[in-house]
This record gives structure tokens, sequence and C-alpha cells, in this order.
């Protein structure tokens, strides 16, 4: 996959945003987001038809903005909706399903130790999420914080393969992540709890290794 896209990905559902879900994803694409993930989680998410509705919504949004549009964990929306791709945690591992039913379509997958590394390239993902690198509020059952170490071996190791760094992630320690091997960084409140998204979204952009 194009490692551009892995830049500054933006993850969100609505229990993460302090404004209206939709006007934040506008100004997050507005300002260049480059790939979008909907992951509707969480006490209060959205189900049924209003999630189905909100996923339509995002999706149309992304679109417009030729931005790929990623669905977590939900391998029937992300197949109804024709969707740029799915992401799938360790304890979701429908991967092998979604990637024979969705030839061509982005898969990417969670990884926290190289035994899951290796498993996530054999199955065929064109890329990983490796986190949480800090300590994170967005995520109930995230692991503890890993730092950056298994992010640079695993680049080491995987010399080319796509890999995005996410948790704790901000506009002071992108350049910590990319430094360390990431092509890009994944994100959630950094974006959703910003006064000024269009600013923030610049500054994770202009962050150089
Ligand atoms: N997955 P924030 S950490 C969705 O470690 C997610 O796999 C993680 O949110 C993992 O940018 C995380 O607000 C939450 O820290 C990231």
């Amino acid at each position: 996959m194009d490692y551009n896209l892995l830049r500054v990905y933006f993850i969100m559902g609505t229990i993460n945003c302090t404004k209206d879900p939709l006007k934040t994803l506008e100004e997050a694409l507005e300002a260049g987001i480059t790939c979008f993930q909907l992951r509707e989680k969480g006490e209060g998410a959205l189900t049924g038809i209003a999630y189905e509705e909100f996923a339509r919504a995002c999706q149309k949004m992304c679109q417009a903005y030729q931005v790929p549009f990623i669905v977590n964990d939900d391998v029937e929306l992300a197949l109804k909706l024709d969707a740029d791709g799915i992401h799938i945690g360790q304890e979701d591992l429908a991967l092998s399903r979604f990637r024979k039913q969705a030839k061509g379509k982005i898969v990417g997958v969670s990884v926290h130790n190289s035994r899951e590394m290796e498993q996530a390239i054999l199955s065929g993902a064109d890329y990983v999420g490796i986190g949480p690198i800090y300590k994170t509020q967005s995520k109930k059952d995230a692991k503890p914080p890993a730092g950056l170490h298994f992010l640079s071996a695993t680049r080491k190791q995987f010399e080319n393969f796509p890999i995005v760094g996410i948790g704790g992630i901000t506009e002071e320690n992108t350049s910590d992540i990319l430094s360390s091997g990431a092509n890009g960084v994944s994100v959630i409140s950094v974006i959703c709890r910003s006064k000024d998204i269009g600013q923030t979204v610049k500054n994770l952009l202009l962050a150089k290794k």
C-alpha cells in the first residue's frame, strides 16, 4: 500500500468528539488527514440504523476528499458499504475472512509483539498499527504503554512493511514516532479534542523525523 496514506491517520467515533462528529471529520479532512477510520465503540456508541447512517455520512465525506474510509472491526458493515478497508484488533480476528471477500481493500491489524507481527503479515495485512506507544485515555482495554522500543525493533526487522504508531500521540511527540520508523501516526484525541483542528493536523503533517 501507499505509505503516504498512513502519515496522519485519524480515528474517530461519536463518543470521542467534543463537538459535532461530522464537523470534526470535515475539519480534519479539510486540513489534510491522509486516512480515516470509523471506530464506533464504547459506552454510548451508536448502534443499528443510526450507526449505519453515520458511517455512510462519514464515507461520503471521505470520498469527497479522496481519503480512504476504513471501518474498525465490523466486516459486515465494511462489505455492505464497500468501504476502502477494515482495521482489526487481535480480539477481532476476522482478517482471513475479510481478506478473501474483499480483494484490493486495505486491511490493517493492531499488533503488540513480534509473534502478532509475523502472524499479521502471514494473514495478508497491508499495514500494522503498533501501540499503545504512550498512555491513552481513548481505549479502555489498552495495553500498558510500550514506548518506542518495539516500534523501532519492528522497523529494523521489517524494513519496508507499512507501520503506523498509535496511542497517546500528540503534535509534540510525532517526530519521535517517525524517527523510530513509523510511516505515520494514528490519533484520536489530539484531533477530537483540539480547539483548532486545522492547526493540529497541519502540525502533525509538518512534523519531521
Ligand atoms: N488502539 P489516542 S491505542 C484505538 O494500542 C487505539 O492498539 C490502540 O487514541 C492500540 O490517540 C488506541 O487518543 C487509542 O491516544 C488511541
